[in-house]
């Protein structure tokens, strides 16, 4: 029997891009921080300079999955993590714009074989946004988490 686990400090040689939507951005730029300072903690070189670690932004989450899939299928990168904050409105657009980016996202995680982490918050009102990304906790550190643990068990499970 094999049991295969990912680790959180296994970064060597770890190349990680970050996509995050404009959209809702004292939300988005909260997670962010959140998900740097995290990544910086388990040895990954979050520096302006780094070759580990590349930030691209979008409008909005709607264009999150399109990004993602341009990065993961570069081939530069062994995990993407998404960022982003959808906010329930009056209208039934959030509903839309929740669909599309949570089923694009898991999508061209499958499609490409990286993995891409949903770090697309959603929530009724800014109060319950802002309280996951930074006043109660940032939910940004985990979603780096969740990116160390996946870019380690990736690499841990052989090919054939
Ligand atoms: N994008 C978000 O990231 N969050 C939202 O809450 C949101 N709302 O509510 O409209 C939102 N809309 C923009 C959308 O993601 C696209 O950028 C836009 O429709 C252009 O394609």
């Amino acid at each position: 029997m094999a049991s295969f686990e990912g680790r959180f400090t296994d970064v060597q040689g770890l190349r990680i891009a970050v996509v995050i939507a404009r959209f809702n951005d004292l939300v988005t730029g909260k997670l962010l921080s959140g998900c740097l300072d995290c990544l910086s903690r388990h040895g990954v070189d979050t520096s302006a300079d780094s070759n580990q670690l590349d930030v691209a932004w979008v409008p909005g989450s709607f264009e999150l999955p399109l990004v993602a899939q341009k990065l993961a299928a570069s081939g530069r990168y062994q995990v993407v993590v998404t960022l982003g904050a959808v906010i329930r409105g009056d209208t039934p657009h959030f509903d839309v714009v929740v669909a599309e980016a949570s089923k694009g996202i898991a999508s061209v995680s499958r499609d490409t074989g990286v993995p891409v982490i949903f770090g697309v918050l959603t929530t009724d009102t800014m109060q319950q946004a802002l309280e996951r990304a930074g006043i109660k906790s940032n939910l940004g550190w985990s979603y780096a988490l969740q990116a160390l643990e996946m870019g380690s068990l990736m690499k841990a499970i052989p090919n054939a």
